[in-house]
This record gives C-alpha cells, sequence and structure tokens, in this order.
C-alpha cells in the first residue's frame, strides 16, 4: 500500500512570516525557508498551511463545479476554445494525452518505477475534464495572446466570477509566499520568482471526472504526467485518486491535512533552478478508495463528480526561463553528485541532459511562453507548429518528435468520456485506512527514513 502524503510530508505553516519583509526574517523564519527548499528539492512536494486561505471558500468553490461539470456535454462544449488551446474554458475528456504516452524520456522512467511504486500506463488521451479560469491580472502587452486570453464565464451561473477569481486569488495568494520563501531558501534573490510570476498565465484550473461514468478501477482520469508551469496548488479534493512521485521514487497517495494545501513543483521551477528541483510526476486514477468514495456521496444523495482543487502558477509568458543564480553556474561533476538527495529506493532517471555539467546546456534561455506552447504542443492541446518555435523540452529527450500522440481530430469531442484508458490493475488499489497525519514542524525535512 502506498503511504499518505500526510504521513511523510511535514507540514510548513507559513502564518509567521506572513507581512514581514525578508530582511525581517528571524533565525525560525531563515530555517523556514530553507525547510521549504530543502522539501521541494528532495521530493517536488510541500504541504503548507497559509492562515489566509478560507477552507470555506473551498467547498464552496467545490459545489460550484460539481453544478458545472454536471451539466450535459453540449452545454460544456460551448465553453470549449481549441483555438486558445483550451487555455480558457473547458477541455472536454479525449482531449488531453499524458505526457508520457507521447515521450519516450518518460516512458523510460515509467518502467524504471519500482514495484509497489508503479503508474498505471494510459495508453491515450486522459478521462477527465476541466475548465481553466485566468487569476490575476493579465499582461497589457504580451507576445502570446492565446495564453492570457479573455475568460470564459459559463452560462446560467451567476456567482461563477465572484467565487473563481475569489478561491483563485486565495491559492495563487498561497503559492506566491512560498515562492519567496523557497528563494531565500534557495540562496537566491527573495524577489527572484516572484517578480518572475507577476503578470503570468495563472489559472484556477479543476478537473471534473464523473464516477458514475468512470466507475472502473484502473480508469487513468489524468495519467502520469509532470506539470508544465511554475507551481502547483491543490486543495481538497472530496474524492481520492491523485498520486504523487516523490524524487526518491516513492508513489504517495495524496491526503491533503485540514486546513493545508499540497504544492508541486512544475518544469518552469525545474528550469530556473537548473534542474536542483525537479517537476514532481503525479497521475490520478479510479481506485477502490476512489469508488468506495463515490458509493458514499451517491447514498448521500451528493454529486459523485471528482473535482479537483487545482492552481496552476506560472512565470510570465514573456519573462525568460534560465537557471537563476548559483544554478546558472557551471557544476564541477562532483559537486553536482553531492546535490543528490539521500537515496531510499531508485530515484527517477534525470531528464536527458541533466547529467551535463553546463545547466544552461540543459535548460537554454527560453520564453515562458514558448515552454508552455512546446509543452501544449506535446500534450495535444495545441496545434503543432502554430507558431512557436522549435525548442524540445528538458526531460522530453523528443522535442518536436514529441506530438506524435495526439490524433488529428484531438479535441473534438468525448474520445475518452466513460471509456477510460487504464486496464484494470490489482497493484493500484490502495485502502482508505485512514492513517493519522505525521503533523510536524516546519524545520527539517522529515522525508527520509519516515517511514
Ligand atoms: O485531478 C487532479 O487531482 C489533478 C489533475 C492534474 O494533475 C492536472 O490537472 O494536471
Ligand atoms: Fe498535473
Amino acid at each position: 500500500m502506498n503511504p499518505d502524503s500526510a504521513d511523510v510530508l511535514p507540514v510548513f505553516d507559513i502564518g509567521a512570516v506572513l507581512g514581514k519583509r525578508p530582511d525581517e526574517y528571524n533565525a525560525e523564519d531563515l530555517a523556514l525557508c530553507q525547510g521549504i527548499a530543502q522539501c521541494l528539492h528532495q521530493t517536488g512536494c510541500l504541504i503548507v498551511r497559509d492562515p489566509r486561505v478560507p477552507a470555506g471558500m473551498n467547498d464552496q468553490f467545490l459545489d460550484l463545479l460539481e453544478r458545472y461539470f454536471g451539466q450535459p456535454t453540449e452545454r460544456k462544449l460551448e465553453d470549449c476554445r481549441p483555438h486558445l488551446d483550451y487555455q480558457v474554458g473547458a477541455t472536454p475528456p479525449g482531449t488531453e494525452v499524458p505526457r508520457c504516452v507521447v515521450d519516450p524520456a518518460l516512458q523510460e522512467q515509467l518502467r524504471r518505477l519500482q514495484s509497489g511504486n508503479q503508474a498505471t500506463t494510459p495508453t491515450g488521451a486522459d478521462a477527465k475534464w476541466r475548465f481553466m479560469w485566468r487569476v490575476g491580472p493579465r499582461p497589457a502587452h504580451t507576445a502570446f495572446p492565446e495564453l492570457n486570453a479573455e475568460p470564459v464565464v459559463p452560462k446560467a451561473f451567476p456567482e461563477w466570477r465572484g467565487l473563481m477569481d475569489g478561491w483563485g486569488a486565495a491559492l495563487l495568494g498561497a503559492a506566491t509566499a512560498v515562492a519567496g520563501l523557497a528563494a531565500v531558501g534557495l540562496g537566491l534573490e527573495p524577489g527572484a520568482l516572484q517578480e518572475l510570476m507577476s503578470g503570468g498565465p495563472h489559472l484556477l484550473a479543476p478537473t471534473g471526472s464523473d464516477l458514475d461514468v468512470n466507475s472502473r478501477t484502473g480508469v487513468v482520469l489524468a495519467g502520469y504526467h509532470y506539470d508544465l508551469n511554475l507551481l502547483t496548488v491543490h486543495g481538497r479534493s472530496r474524492f481520492p485518486g491523485l498520486y504523487v512521485w516523490l524524487r526518491d521514487g516513492r508513489r504517495v497517495a495524496v491526503r491533503i491535512p485540514a486546513g493545508c494545501l499540497l504544492m508541486q513543483a512544475g518544469k518552469q521551477l525545474e528550469w530556473l533552478t537548473g534542474g536542483h528541483i525537479r517537476a514532481g510526476m503525479h497521475e490520478v486514477v479510479v481506485t477502490e478508495v476512489t469508488l468506495t468514495a463515490a458509493d458514499a456521496a451517491r447514498a448521500a444523495g451528493r454529486s459523485t463528480w471528482r473535482v479537483s482543487s487545482t492552481v496552476f502558477t506560472h512565470c510570465c509568458s514573456d519573462a525568460v526561463l534560465r537557471p537563476l543564480g548559483r544554478f546558472g553556474e557551471q557544476q564541477p561533476a562532483t559537486a553536482a553528485v553531492q546535490q543528490q538527495p539521500p537515496q531510499q529506493q531508485q530515484e527517477a532517471p534525470a531528464p536527458a541532459g541533466c547529467t551535463s555539467g553546463d545547466p544552461t546546456e540543459s535548460y537554454p534561455a527560453l520564453k515562458a511562453g514558448e515552454q508552455v506552447q512546446r509543452e501544449l504542443e506535446a500534450i495535444c492541446l495545441r496545434k503543432v507548429g502554430a507558431d512557436a518555435t522549435n525548442v524540445s523540452c528538458p526531460g522530453s529527450g523528443s522535442g518536436s518528435g514529441a506530438n506524435s500522440g495526439c490524433s488529428s481530430g484531438s479535441g473534438s469531442g468525448m474520445k475518452g468520456e466513460g471509456l477510460g484508458t487504464g486496464s484494470s490493475r490489482a497493484g493500484n488499489i490502495v485502502s482508505s485506512s485512514g492513517l493519522a497525519g505525521a503533523h510536524t514542524t516546519a524545520t527539517g525535512v522529515a522525508v527520509a527514513g519516515n517511514r
């Protein structure tokens, strides 16, 4: 059985530093920053308590999205914007293709996951719906208009804008604070990450999956992938199914302690740290515990739509991604080895090119908007070669060749709905027996040897 995130990851309570400038941080605050940076380096994940985030708003948000996704399919299809690369509005099932389906380097990584920590190998597009809602101010000028497009406001939801803006801003605020603390802990300029985030195409991007339809264990709602953005924030979902991999290769069931958020590093954070922090891998699959929760919801007359409370924070599209500060300096081979986390199990293989001592070779200077476009092409949300220059993504090992998994009719409808893409896998089933949460202090990462 896979451990729960609440048992293996410490909780970082950021309440004490909110409202302080970095030059006012005391020793405890600095230890918090270092703990956050170390946890991101060692695991790719963080559990954070930000007292400003109103927990009740998560429920209002989930209630709203359950009603939204519960609408007839035709209604939701009106909200799709394929010509804007689905970066606003709805995305139907059968559209987004998990990166591992099209990326040989990730396929190799999948094969090397050890027994008990394996992923459900997806064979096609995800079974989930999604809704993308822009959060925060849009840039006055941008070379990437489709990433910064006007929002889609679904009909028949007068409360939509207020609730989506409110919950999105709360999660973005938490991630922005964490970015400041992580920068300090990483030894960067305190504002280095936050400045890049300013004007970024941040998205409140809930997924929606109907568990009445996707009702077999092993159905892949979102196949093994990393997120392409800077830092992803997850509030609580009402249904389990999200699994993350720590850098040491352990597969962990996401359980978020009450009042907390789970954050995971995305590709842009990997880029900015020259691979010191790796984008965290994860998947969403239907398991016995998902179905048990769906049965309970059905019996109580509640919605059986699994809605995620996800925010993708981004670097500004027109800003340049490159390894920052010390991460841009060439590492002697021995120093690079010393940076590796303790080996509990076999670590996931490094992305292609990451063994080079020169981080700018693996992570060349590139506008964030171009990096996003490349990734969107690879996962079939953007038409190949729409207008971006051809730059390969670190870890892909495939450049433009990563697009082979996109069928020509991508985005045209409901290829995956109800069918799912997974085959049943006994090893994929976890038990719901509640393990008591290990609430550890914010300093020090209680990861290695914690279980
Ligand atoms: O549905 C979830 O819980 C997370 C989905 C996810 O990984 C994604 O949207 O990138
Ligand atoms: Fe994801």
